[in-house]
C-alpha cells in the first residue's frame, strides 16, 4: 500500500512521548520512551523485549533513586543507630517485579508498556537472576533486606559484587551435572550504581611489627594493596518511602599494572598482580556447607570485611562522636562465620590506628558485633590454617593470639586447673597445621549469638558452644527463627492467591502483607465450599503454569491431574535427596507388582527435584588461584570431591528415563529433575506444589526456609522433626503436616550402632535392601556407577536412611490416603496458609532490631 506499518503498540502514544508534547499520556510511558531514546539510543523499530526490559528497569530505577536519596539524607541528618548485615551471599533473584510492587506501580507499568506494544510478563522474563548466593543462607539475607526496608529500619547490607554468581547447572543426557559460569552482568545491570568515588585500599601479606613501646600497637606494612570499589543496590521497602542500600564491593588493582615489570619487559608479570587483584571478587564459591582452606576464599573474606568496616567507620566519624560511643551508633550482624575477620580487623583499627588501649578496644568490639550460626555440621564449621593466616594477614594473626591469651586466662580463672577445658575452648586447634576456630572467635567477639530455629539454637547451646555457654552465661545465647518475605513468596509468586486473600480478608494487600498474622482470618473459610473450590482452582492453575513452563523450556509434557510432590534445595547428603529417590523406586516397584484393579485406586503422582550439587573442580577452571605456600592437609582434599550428590542426580535422571517411559506405570508415577534451580524457578515451582519434602536427618537442617514458602502457598509439608519444620507444625497443627523418622536425641545412638553393632540391611530394612539390590542389578543402568553411593547406605549410613526408610514409606502412604479426600485436603491447605504468619521475615527482623541491635524505625517523610 506504500504506507509503512507502525512497528508496535499505539503509534499515537509513541509519537506523543517522543515529541514530549503535553498530553494525557502518563509520565510512566514518557519516561519509558525517553530511556529507549536516550539511555539505550534505540527506536521503536528495533526495540526487542530485552530493550523494553532495560527501558522499564531504568524508568523504575528513577523512582527508586528519589526515595533512596531521601532515605540516605535522613539517616545522615538524624544519625540514628544503624545496623549492618554482613553477608558473603545475597541471593536476590529478579528485581523489577519486586520494585514495581513495593512502589505500588505494578498496574500503571503494565498498562503503560501494553500501549507501547509489550506485555509485562515478557518484559519481566528478560531479567537475569542476581544469584550471588548458594541457598538458604543467601536467600535469607535477601529476605532480611526486604523486611528491613519494609519495616523502615536503618539497615544496610554489605557483600561482594561477584562477576560470576552461582554456576549454571546443565544436566547431560547421562545425568551428569555440568557447570558453566553465570555471566549475570553481561547485559549490564540497571539495578546497581557504580560509586567510583567510594573506594578503600585493602592490604594483604607484608609484615607486622609490634612497637613494644608499652602500647599494644604494631605497624603492618608491605605486601599487596588492592582497591575496593563500591556498587550500590537500592532496596525498596513495601509501600514506604524507605529505600535502603546494599553495598557490594568490587576488587581492582590499585595501579593499572606494575610499571616496573612492564618497563623491564616482563609483560606477563606486569599484568599478573592486576589479574590477582581482580580475581578476588571474580566468583562466588559454590561450596555450600564446606570449608576447605583456600587462600582466595580467605582473601575474599578479608577484602570484604576490611572495606565494609572502613566504610562504616568513616560514616560514624562524620557524626563527630568519640570512638567509645561506636556501639551506640553501630550494630554489625555477622551472617555465619564468613565475616569473622571483622573482629580482629576492628581491633586492629582501634589499636593501631586509633591508639586505643586493648581493654577499650575489646569493649567496643564486643558491644558492636552479633553472630548468627547457621549450621552445626562439623564439615561446615570454618577453620583457617594458622600458616595461611600468618602469610596473608600477619597482624590479624597476632591479634587473634592476643585475644586467645587473654580469653584463656579468664577461663582459667573461672575453672582453675581444667586443662581439657582450656584445650577445648582455645581459638587455636592443635594439629598439623594449627587452625583458628572461627565460630569460637565470632562467639567471644560478639554481644550475642543466635541460631535460626528453636531446635537449632538449642543444639548450638548444648553442642558446639556448650563450653561457651558455661563460661559466658546463657543470656548471651538466643534464637531468632528464620522468616521469608511474603512480598516475593506470596504476592509476587502467587498473584491469584494473593488477590483471593485480599478479597476474603476485605483488606488491601498493603495491610496484610506487612501484618501477616492476619492470614488467620482465613480460618473460618475452611467451611465455605465456594471458597474451597476457588482455593483449589488457583492451585490447579499454578500447576498448569508450572507444566507450561516445563513444556516450553524442556519440551516435556506433565500430567497436571496428578499430585505434585516437590523437593528443591541444594543437593547434600544430610538433606537426603537419596531417601526421596529410593522412595520413588520403591513406589515404582510396588506399582509394577499391582493388578489393573489395584492400580485404579492409586493416586497419580509427579515427583519434581531441582538443586545444584557442589562442583568438584569449578573454581580452578575460572580463576588461576594463587597457590598456597604449604601443602593442603589431606582431609581438605576429601571435601573437594563431593561425588555422592553427583551420583544422586545421576540416579534421579536415569530412574526418570525408565519410569517415565514405562507403559505399566507412567500414568501413575513420573519423575523430573529440573536443571539449574534458581530463585525464579522456585517462584514457579513453589505455588504449584501439593506436597513438598523437607526430610533431613533430625538435628542436621538448622532451619530450612523453603518449607515456609511452600506452606505459605498452601502446599502441605512432608518432613522430619527437624529445623523449622517443628515450629511450622506447632503453628499449623500436627494433623496438618506429615512427620516421620527418628528424633534428634536418637541420632547419636543410632550412629553408634551403625559403627559398632551394624545390622545387615537385609535384616534391618528389607524394603530398602530390595530397592538397593534392584539398583545394583542394573534396573536403571550404570550399575557400578551407583555402587559407592549405595555402599554409604549399606555401611556406616551416617545420615540414617536405613533407620528412617520404613517410616518414610509409611508417611508417603499417609499422604496418598489424605489426598484421596480432596475436601479435607483443601481444608488442610487453607489452614496451613492461615497459620503461617509467624514466618514472615518482618517478624524475624523486628526481633533482631529490638532484642539484638537496639535500633528504631525511621519514618522517611
Ligand atoms: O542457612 C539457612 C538455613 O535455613 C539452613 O537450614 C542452613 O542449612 C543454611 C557455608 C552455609 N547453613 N550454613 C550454610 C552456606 C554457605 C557456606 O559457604 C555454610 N547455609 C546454611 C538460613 O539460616
Amino acid at each position: 500500500s506504500g504506507k509503512e506499518k507502525w512497528p508496535r503498540g499505539e503509534e499515537k502514544v509513541w509519537k506523543e512521548c517522543m515529541r514530549d508534547v503535553d498530553t494525557e499520556v502518563s509520565s510512566i510511558t514518557k519516561s519509558f520512551v525517553n530511556h529507549v531514546q536516550t539511555s539505550l539510543a534505540r527506536q521503536p523499530y528495533n526495540l526487542d523485549n530485552l530493550g523494553a526490559y532495560q527501558a522499564a528497569a531504568l524508568s523504575v530505577r528513577d523512582n527508586l533513586l528519589v526515595n533512596w536519596n531521601e532515605t540516605a539524607l535522613q539517616y545522615t541528618r538524624k544519625a540514628p543507630k544503624r545496623a549492618y548485615y554482613l553477608s558473603l551471599e545475597f541471593l536476590m533473584g529478579r528485581t523489577l517485579d519486586n520494585a514495581l510492587l513495593n512502589l505500588g506501580l505494578k498496574d500503571q507499568y503494565s498498562q503503560g508498556v501494553k500501549k507501547l506494544g509489550f506485555s509485562m510478563e515478557d518484559i519481566l522474563d528478560q531479567e537475569r537472576d542476581a544469584a550471588l548466593g548458594n541457598g538458604g543462607l543467601g536467600r535469607l539475607a535477601a529476605c532480611y533486606l526486604d523486611s528491613s526496608a519494609s519495616q523502615e529500619l536503618p539497615v544496610w547490607g554489605y557483600g561482594l559484587r561477584y562477576k560470576y554468581g552461582i554456576f549454571q547447572q546443565l544436566i547431560s543426557p547421562a545425568g551428569e551435572q555440568l557447570e558453566a559460569p553465570d555471566p549475570w552482568l553481561d547485559n549490564q545491570n540497571p539495578w546497581e550504581l557504580p560509586r567510583l568515588d567510594v573506594a578503600y585500599e585493602v592490604r594483604f601479606y607484608g609484615h607486622a611489627d609490634r612497637l613494644n613501646d608499652g602500647t599494644p600497637r604494631a605497624v603492618w606494612a608491605g605486601g599487596q594493596e588492592v582497591l575496593a570499589v563500591a556498587y550500590d543496590v537500592m532496596i525498596p521497602g513495601c509501600y514506604t518511602k524507605t529505600t535502603n542500600n546494599l553495598r557490594l564491593w568490587e576488587s581492582k588493582p590499585k595501579r593499572g599494572f606494575d610499571l616496573n615489570s612492564f618497563n623491564a619487559g616482563n609483560y606477563e608479570g606486569a599484568v599478573e598482580s592486576s589479574n590477582s587483584a581482580a580475581a578476588i571478587t571474580s566468583v562466588l564459591y559454590p561450596n555450600d556447607h564446606t570449608s576447605f582452606g583456600k587462600e582466595l576464599r580467605l582473601k575474599q573474606q578479608y577484602f570484604w570485611t576490611a572495606a565494609s568496616l572502613a566504610d562504616i567507620l568513616r560514616r560514624f566519624k562524620n557524626i563527630g562522636k568519640p570512638i567509645t560511643e561506636f556501639p551506640d551508633y553501630v550494630a554489625i550482624q555477622l551472617n555465619d562465620t564468613h565475616p569473622t575477620l571483622a573482629i580482629p580487623e576492628l581491633m586492629r583499627i582501634l589499636i593501631d590506628e586509633e591508639d586505643q588501649p586493648w581493654a577499650t578496644a575489646w569493649q567496643i568490639v564486643t558491644n558492636t558485633f552479633f553472630y548468627t550460626n547457621h549450621t552445626v555440621l562439623p564439615e561446615a564449621l570454618e577453620k583457617w590454617p594458622v600458616p595461611l593466616l600468618e602469610h596473608l594477614l600477619p597482624r590479624h594473626l597476632q591479634i587473634i593470639y592476643d585475644i586467645n591469651l587473654l580469653f584463656l586466662q579468664s577461663v582459667e580463672k573461672k575453672f582453675p586447673g581444667d586443662r581439657d577445658r582450656l584445650a577445648r575452648m582455645s581459638l587455636i586447634e592443635e594439629g598439623f597445621p594449627k587452625q583458628v576456630r572461627m565460630a569460637y572467635l565470632a562467639c567471644i567477639g560478639s554481644r550475642k549469638v543466635n541460631g535460626v530455629a528453636e531446635l537449632h539454637s538449642d543444639l548450638v547451646k548444648t553442642t558446639i558452644l556448650k563450653d561457651f555457654v558455661e563460661f559466658e552465661g546463657i543470656s548471651k545465647f538466643g534464637n531468632v527463627t528464620n522468616g521469608i518475605t511474603p512480598r516475593r513468596w506470596l504476592d509476587q509468586c502467587n498473584p491469584e492467591l494473593s488477590a483471593l486473600i485480599s478479597t476474603t480478608l476485605k483488606v488491601d494487600k498493603a495491610v496484610w502483607l506487612k501484618e501477616l498474622t492476619r492470614l488467620e482470618e482465613l480460618l473460618p473459610k475452611t467451611e465455605d465450599e465456594a471458597f474451597r473450590k476457588e482455593w483449589a482452582a488457583i492451585k490447579q492453575r499454578n500447576k498448569e503454569r508450572l507444566a507450561h513452563h516445563v513444556q516450553t523450556t524442556l519440551g516435556l509434557t506433565i500430567n497436571t491431574k496428578a499430585m505434585f510432590d516437590v523437593q528443591i534445595k541444594r543437593l547434600h547428603e544430610y538433606k537426603r535427596q537419596t531417601l526421596n529417590i529410593l522412595g520413588v523406586i520403591h513406589r515404582y516397584l510396588t506399582l509394577k507388582n499391582m493388578t489393573a484393579e489395584e492400580k485404579k485406586k492409586v493416586n497419580p503422582r509427579v515427583v519434581f527435584f531441582a538443586g545444584k550439587a557442589a562442583p568438584a573442580y569449578y573454581i580452578a577452571k575460572l580463576v588461576s588461584a594463587p597457590s598456597l605456600p604449604l601443602p593442603l592437609p589431606l582431609y581438605f582434599i576429601a571435601w573437594l570431591t563431593p561425588f555422592g550428590t553427583h551420583q544422586t542426580i545421576r540416579l534421579i535422571v536415569n530412574v526418570a528415563r525408565i519410569i517415565n517411559e514405562d507403559p505399566d506405570t507412567k500414568d501413575l508415577l513420573s519423575l523430573y529433575f529440573l536443571p539449574d534451580y534458581s530463585v525464579s524457578l522456585a517462584e514457579v515451582l513453589i505455588p504449584a506444589s501439593d506436597i513438598s519434602q523437607h526430610i533431613s536427618t533430625a538435628g542436621t537442617e538448622a532451619s530450612g526456609t523453603s518449607n515456609m514458602k511452600f506452606c505459605l502457598n498452601g502446599g502441605l509439608l512432608l518432613g522430619t522433626v527437624d529445623g523449622a519444620n517443628i515450629e511450622i507444625a506447632e503453628e499449623v497443627g500436627e494433623s496438618n503436616v506429615f512427620f516421620f523418622g527418628h528424633l534428634t536425641p536418637a541420632v547419636e545412638d543410632l550412629r553408634y550402632q551403625h559403627t559398632y553393632h551394624p545390622i545387615p540391611i537385609e535384616e534391618k530394612c528389607p524394603a530398602l535392601a530390595n530397592v538397593l539390590n534392584q539398583v545394583s542389578a542394573g534396573l536403571f543402568g550404570d550399575a557400578d556407577v551407583y555402587e559407592p553411593l549405595l555402599n554409604t547406605i549399606r555401611q556406616g549410613d551416617h545420615y540414617l536412611l536405613s533407620d528412617d526408610f520404613d517410616s518414610y514409606i509409611a508417611a508417603l502412604a499417609m499422604v496418598d490416603e489424605a489426598y484421596l479426600d480432596q475436601t479435607e485436603w483443601v481444608k488442610k491447605s487453607i489452614r496451613t496458609t492461615a497459620k503461617m504468619g509467624k514466618f514472615s521475615s518482618d517478624r524475624a527482623i523486628n526481633e533482631y532490631a529490638e532484642s539484638y541491635w537496639n535500633i528504631e524505625a525511621q519514618r522517611i517523610a
